[in-house]
């Protein structure tokens, strides 16, 4: 069922339903709903939006809110574009409401928000900052009274400034682990989808190795090694954390932005050399969770640099999760090679098309290969795509409009691919749009805009873009055209 088109699908179908007329037992893909030629998503498919703490909340020194990691970079001078700050962004922390409101008008089922670990724990562990915990438990309310099922992010960056070493400390894994338990606790009894941290190699690589986000960092690989392994090993415990303290069912996964390899051509070699990417690319994160140990070809390739580990960490590592999110934007194209690890990684010429970011290249087909690849590795039992969006140059017209028709292309061509996915039966539950509102783009400060509401940065004014009403019309018809 891997490679057959959508025509032959229907074919497929048809002759299942033959085949159940007859009163034959069917093997379980054919159960799908007819797809016929409009994309249709599978009945109780999820629509939502996604948003992070730091990058739209504000309110950065509000209630006993305590300092992350990223309230002193962006204060740092430059670290960021034009020494842009998270501390008023949105101002979620206050129009939360207003917000809810937005993503009510859209159709949205559901939302994928995270928490500011140093609203809740200021210091990072020990002292409970009660109003932050308050503000959490009003956001969860309010988007269950406007029937929106929360997703929670349980780490999306923001660092508690106060744990010493960040995550160059063994120790941060353990303090996260507390955090994360006590969080799901406390919203448990309301939130049934938590997800542990947000993209490793960002928190990780991007803070510690290149120094482009907090803390600003440029260790040598051997240490840099040891801060993505205990960043795996928050998520390990983590979950554990979780599962600990929350009903039996809740459901469990993490937000990662996997390297998505999509082969040059589609054909059994270079398909099977985006396989062997996918996993060696992975290898210190994505891969060291579905196979609980690291490769011993990530391990030879880092030789002395190899991360060191206790015995018992992959316990936790290897956790089963009851999904996988998936934050994907950009492919890699590779080709099949006779090197030893199997493929090539094709360096995308000048002219290579990308959004107002310039690391956002456009390859639509990267949101199926990134769902096949890791589900034809890994058999996970769900994937959701947790993130996808890009940025423009928005702006607005006379009349008040924003007319992003570029975002418009990039979100059909995604999802049309998305929907190829879910055609051949991959496991794929629901789609997260990064993200609701423009907002605090880390490094880039407020330059990049990826909203389907624009957000006036001056006034806090939220004006729907094109992208919006688009995305109001999938929700609603389950379809995209
Ligand atoms: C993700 N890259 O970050 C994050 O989860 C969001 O917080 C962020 O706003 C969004 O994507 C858009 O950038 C990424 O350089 C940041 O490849 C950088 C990269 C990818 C994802």
């Amino acid at each position: 069922m891997k490679n057959v088109t959508r025509r032959e699908f229907g074919k497929t179908v048809a002759a299942a339903a033959a085949v159940a007329a007859a009163g034959i037992a069917l093997p379980k893909f054919a159960f799908g709903e007819p797809l016929g030629e409009a994309r249709r998503f599978p009945k109780g498919f999820l629509w939502g939006c996604a948003t992070a703490s730091y990058q739209v909340e504000g309110g950065a020194q509000e209630d006993g809110r305590g300092p992350s990691n990223w309230d002193v970079f962006s204060h740092t001078p430059g670290k960021t574009y034009q020494g842009d700050t998270g501390d008023v962004a949105d101002d979620s922390y206050h129009r939360y409401r207003e917000d809810i409101h937005l993503a009510h008008n859209l159709g949205l089922q559901t939302m994928r928000m995270s928490i500011s670990w140093s609203r809740v724990f200021p210091s990072g562990t020990g002292q409970v900052n009660q109003k932050g915990l308050d503000y959490y438990n009003r956001v969860v309310d309010e988007l269950l009274a406007n029937h929106i099922t929360p997703y929670i992010t349980m780490f999306h960056w923001d660092l508690p400034a106060a744990l010493p070493g960040g995550w160059q400390n063994r120790d941060t894994s353990k303090a996260f682990a507390d955090y994360a338990g006590y969080m799901a606790k406390h919203l448990g009894d309301r939130v049934n989808h938590f997800m542990t941290t947000n993209e490793f190699t960002c928190f990780t690589d991007l803070g510690y190795k290149v120094g482009q986000f907090a803390p600003g960092l440029k260790l040598p690989d051997r240490e840099a090694n040891q801060v993505r392994h205990n960043g795996i090993l928050a998520h390990g415990l983590g979950v554990q954390a979780i599962r600990a303290n929350t009903p039996h069912g809740t459901q469990v996964g993490l937000a990662e932005n996997a390297n998505v390899f999509v082969p040059v051509i589609e054909t059994p070699e270079h398909i099977e050399a985006a396989r062997k990417a996918t996993r060696f690319g992975n290898a210190p994160f994505l891969t060291a969770l579905m196979e609980g140990s690291y490769m011993n070809e990530y391990l030879e390739h880092e030789g002395a640099n190899a991360p060191r580990f206790e015995a018992n960490d992959f316990r936790a590592i290897g956790s089963p999760l009851d999904f996988v999110g998936l934050n994907i934007y950009t492919p890699t194209y590779v080709r099949a090679d006779h090197s030893a690890l199997g493929f090539m990684v094709e360096q995308p010429p000048t002219s290579y098309p990308h959004m107002a970011s310039p690391w956002l290249t456009i390859g639509p087909e990267c949101i199926y290969w990134g769902v096949r690849n890791v589900c034809d590795l890994w058999k996970v039992p769900a994937v959701y795509i947790t993130e996808n969006g890009c940025s423009s140059d928005d702006v607005v017209t006379p009349e008040g409009r924003v007319e992003d028709t570029d975002r418009v292309m990039y979100l059909r061509n995604h999802l049309t691919q998305l929907h190829r996915a879910v055609a051949e039966n991959y496991p794929v539950k629901g789609y997260f749009l990064w993200s609701l509102l423009d907002n605090f783009e880390w490094a880039d400060g407020y330059s990049k805009r990826f909203g389907i509401h624009y957000v006036d940065f001056k006034t806090q004014k939220r004006i729907p873009k094109l992208s919006a009403e688009w995305y109001r019309e999938v929700i609603a018809k389950n379809e995209v055209e």
